[in-house]
């Protein structure tokens, strides 16, 4: 049983979002903190709070954001980028529904912070 977060709101409506993409297994949006020039946040309607509690029947759930989220930075006009998951406060996650970061727009340096 996962618990309400923000993503729960901006998925019912309850909050509004700069919406990307939508279908039936997830919703893509702008960040509202954004870290570069593109931030789009890709998630799954289904609440699973980070990848640590995904499971098996969550692989194509999985796979399926991944691709969402290099169509969408291929939509953005992206030709690098970084797809990140924070999972757990320790490596930055702050929202405790699973979400793929999609970064782009500038340079990205390596190793991250
Ligand atoms: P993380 O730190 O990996 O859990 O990323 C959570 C991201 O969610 C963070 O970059 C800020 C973003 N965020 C938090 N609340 C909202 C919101 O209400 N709207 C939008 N668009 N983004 C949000």
């Amino acid at each position: 049983m996962s618990e309400e977060t923000i993503f729960s709101r901006i998925l019912r409506g309850e909050i509004d979002c700069d919406e990307i993409y939508s279908d039936e297994m997830c919703l893509a949006f702008r960040d509202i903190q954004p870290q570069a020039p593109v931030h789009i946040l890709v998630i799954p309607r289904k609440a699973i709070p980070s990848l640590r509690e995904a499971e098996i029947q969550d692989e194509s759930l999985l796979g399926h954001l991944l691709l969402v989220s290099a169509k969408i930075a291929k939509l953005e006009g992206l030709n690098h980028w970084r797809t990140v998951i924070n999972s757990g406060s320790e490596a930055g996650q702050t929202v405790f529904h699973l979400h793929i970061h999609v970064i782009g727009g500038r340079k990205l340096n390596w190793p991250p912070g």
